[in-house]
């Protein structure tokens, strides 16, 4: 009888641990989180913020480690997507860039002049974000078989180049630039007169220090201040051409596999992590919150004068006004025309509304 109670006993303790696991699944020891560029970037830096995160508000349940520099994808930046996928990849903070090649919908705010249009741009980013076109883009990403986690942000992309200045279209006529191997950006800078040179970021390192280009373009707090770019190029074009949210999102049985209440936590941190991000890709080129936001969780960089630091590296920053940036607009108004109907006329419509609704 002890004997029939003890197996009894043990076989519900049995079926009670596989329920667990069933419902949470096992947790690996460690996920995999993939990053372009380097730990330094603004990107990468958000990435590890929402890593120490999830370790601590999960008591190190999930412990998710930082792969940066696009390791993860020996350097090939456009096969993010698929390594996420099919699982080589637990957790991704990507940019649209890298893959829009796939996902036609993350076009949307590469448009040339596009979202900056706008009276105040980082409202019209945001507007976009929480309004019915990012709602379209979620779900375009979802329909990839990945988990959509939060929004984060590279910020807007400023041009640098060796050989300078450029005012008008005219300037950049068979300039020699680096832009990644996403379609959009061959149509931009074809329509600009310039000579668009695909390099994944990987290797462009080594195309500045050889000159094999005369320039690129990346956002400045996020990418070209970490990475010294003065080192190379001596102008900044302050356009904010385009700008490049990222996408923090995970593989999407390993999301299945975390319990309810897991799931619940890394949502709340990947809102910090959003907020965070904004405010390092902002600082210095917004009213001040960032600044303030940063203050407030104690997480103020070093740098908070972009465009000083810029100018005391001996870099000439020539900021556009209005009617620079309409030669430029004007430029580039068939890569619109092309590319709204490759993205969707609904969604670019949708974009426009949820911009105009901030205005
Ligand atoms: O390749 C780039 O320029 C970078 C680092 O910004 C991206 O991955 C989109």
């Amino acid at each position: 009888m002890t004997h029939f109670i003890r197996k009894a006993l043990l076989s519900l303790v049995c079926v009670l641990f596989m329920a667990t696991q069933a419902q949470a699944g096992f947790y690996k020891k460690e996920y995999k989180l993939s990053v372009v560029p380097g730990l330094g970037s603004g990107w990468g830096m958000s990435a590890v913020y929402f890593a120490d995160l999830v370790k601590e508000k999960t008591q190190g349940r999930i412990n998710i480690k930082v792969y940066a520099g696009a390791q993860l994808m020996a350097g090939k930046q456009t096969s993010e997507l698929l390594l996420l996928r099919n699982g080589s990849i637990d957790f991704a903070l990507a940019s649209t860039i890298n893959w829009s090649p796939q996902v036609k919908e993350l076009n949307l705010t590469a448009l040339p002049f596009f979202v900056a249009n706008n009276p105040d741009r980082y409202k019209a980013m945001d507007a976009i974000e929480s309004g019915k076109a990012g709602k379209m883009m979620i779900e375009a990403i979802e329909k990839t078989k990945v988990k959509f986690i939060g929004w984060a942000e590279n910020g807007f992309r400023e041009l640098t180049v060796s050989k300078g200045p450029i005012n008008t279209p005219d300037d950049m006529k068979g300039m020699k630039l680096r832009v990644c191997g996403t379609p959009i950006f061959a149509d931009i800078f074809t329509a600009l007169g310039a000579n668009p040179q695909a390099i994944n970021w990987s290797e462009a390192v080594t195309g500045f220090q050889q000159g094999i280009v005369d320039g690129q373009e990346n956002p400045t707090n996020g990418i070209n201040i970490p990475l010294k770019v003065w080192t190379w190029h001596k102008y900044l074009i302050d356009w904010h051409y385009m700008i490049d949210p990222l996408l923090l999102t995970a593989n999407q049985n390993v999301w299945k596999n975390f319990s309810k209440e897991d799931q619940e936590i890394i949502l709340e941190c990947a809102a910090l992590a959003e907020k965070y991000s904004k405010a390092l890709s902002r600082l210095g080129f917004d009213d001040g919150s960032s600044l303030a936001y940063l203050q407030s969780i104690g997480k103020v960089p070093e740098i908070t004068d972009p465009y000083k630091v810029l100018e005391d590296n001996g870099m000439s920053v020539i900021r556009f006004d209005e009617q620079k940036i309409k030669l430029f607009y004007d430029a580039t108004e068939s890569v619109r025309i092309k590319w709204t109907s490759q993205i969707g006329e609904d969604l670019v419509s949708a974009a426009q509304a949820d911009m105009n609704s901030v205005k």
